[in-house]
């Protein structure tokens, strides 16, 4: 056994909201029930690999800062097997019970796909002798199809065949992997799926090659018996100007589009719904309406800042509002909370990835208990269901129920005259009924 990478740190406990441990969870306590399940159950925390553990703070203005004794350096397999225990000593004493990886986070790639399936396998045995001893599980795995320059133009949208043909190679190798590990899910981002210029691209075949990805994915996954959730992470531009997957909506009208709808279901990250524009609750509402809610990347944008920047997310009415869609869809199934999130470049020492993490789950933990507390109230729902009384008889019911048409619409309005009056929205008051409780 190799000395602990984290010496100083133990087994992050429950204290309780009173304690002033740094080093503690203030909220979440794992085993503590909200309405019949434990927290643990509830929000099914994940950590990313590729920011936990591969993450070394550089920026495109400067290089990595993180200072990360255990790691040499260097891209052998030795060095990532290393790493690997690193990570569960790490997610053991945070006690995450789930993480997610993509391959090349993992293992080195080699100069060959069959050199590189080689590290991954060596990898992966390590991988699932940590699990083993340690009870955690794989939230989901994927492939990294976006930093090798072989991806410069995406990697099922490709304009090159063989590129396409590789990221085939590449996801099955993956989703192997996932399986044997036992997976919960498998995720699709798009990475380079998109386009810097239109001059220059066929978007409606690169649409349809992407579609052949993932129905080869699909029949895959049948052949090998995975029987994880498939996703896909909308994001709408970064790298490329746009990409394809772009939110919520996008990504079902081309699931819809392309017979692909019964077999995924989307990952929502906090910080891309931004980045297309909308809230997180919007993204997440619009996968909940479609059935397609499948799990959430949990981190968060910086207001000030316009990209990417993966922060861990430790606003209070952010994790309510997620906490609140998440529960009224009768909670997760396959998916989970992964912090796809990293801690500032400046932010360099070790612990400094126990506090980042022990914040977003004491985040989450109250987001939790409050979206708890106000669906137990009802007074939020109420007013949701009293807003829209008017289609529960008469008219409204009659246009749910699809008996009605123009002249019979027509008809009515003739004879009454003018619609009745509306009722107010009363957001200010509703936004004070929210704190209420926060
Ligand atoms: C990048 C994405 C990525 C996915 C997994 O912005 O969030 O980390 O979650 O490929
Ligand atoms: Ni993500
Ligand atoms: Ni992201």
């Amino acid at each position: 056994m190799a000395a602990p990478a984290f010496p100083d740190v133990m087994r992050i406990r429950y204290e309780g909201p009173k304690s002033r441990s740094s080093l503690a969870f203030k909220h979440y306590s794992p085993d503590e029930k909200v309405d019949g399940k434990t927290m643990r159950d509830h929000l099914r925390f994940g950590v990313a690999y590729w920011h936990t553990m591969r993450g070394t703070g550089g920026d495109p203005f400067g290089p990595g800062t993180a200072v990360r004794p255990w790691d040499d350096g260097s891209n052998s397999v030795a060095n990532a097997q290393n790493r690997a225990r690193v990570a569960f000593e790490f997610m053991e004493k945070l006690g995450a019970p789930f993480y997610c990886f993509h391959d090349r986070d993992v293992a080195p790639e080699g100069k060959s796909l069959k050199e590189s399936n080689k590290n991954l396998d060596a990898i992966v045995k390590v991988l699932k002798e940590e699990q083993k001893r340690t009870g955690i599980k794989l939230l989901w795995g994927t492939a990294n199809l976006f930093s090798n320059p072989r991806f410069v133009h995406g990697a099922g949208t490709s304009c090159n065949a063989d590129v396409f043909a590789f990221a085939a190679a590449q996801v099955k190798k993956a989703m192997e992997v996932t399986h044997e590990l036992g997976g919960a899910g498998y995720v699709f981002w798009g990475g380079r799926e998109g386009y810097s210029t239109l001059l220059n691209t066929d978007m409606k075949r690169e649409l349809d090659h992407l579609a052949k990805l993932l129905h080869m994915a699909v029949d895959y996954k049948r052949a090998i018996g995975f029987k994880g959730q498939f996703y896909i992470e909308p994001k709408p531009k970064e790298p490329t100007k746009h990409q394809y997957d772009s939110d919520a909506a996008a990504c079902l009208n081309f699931l819809r589009q392309h017979d692909l709808l019964g077999h995924f279901k989307l990952n929502i990250e906090t910080n891309h719904a931004t980045l297309a524009g909308h809230t997180v609750q919007h993204d997440l509402e619009t996968a909940v309406a479609a059935g397609a809610l499948g799990s959430v990347d949990a981190n968060v944008g910086d207001a000030m800042l316009g990209w990417d920047t993966d922060q861990f997310p430790t606003d209070i009415y952010l994790t309510t509002q997620i906490m609140l869609v998440v529960l009224k869809m009768g909670g997760f199934t396959t998916g989970g909370l992964n912090f796809d999130a990293k801690v500032r470049r400046e932010s360099f020492e070790p612990v400094d990835l126990f506090y980042a993490h022990i914040g977003g789950m004491d985040a989450f933990a109250r987001g939790l208990k409050i979206a708890s507390a106000i669906r137990r109230d009802g007074r939020l729902a109420e007013f949701v269901r009293r807003r829209y009384a008017s289609w529960d008889s008469g008219i409204g019911a009659e246009i749910e129920k699809g008996r009605m048409n123009f002249k019979k619409l027509e008809a009515c309005m003739l004879k009454k005259g003018d619609a009745a009056p509306n009722a107010s929205g009363r957001q200010e008051y509703l936004e004070n009924l929210l704190n209420e409780f926060i």
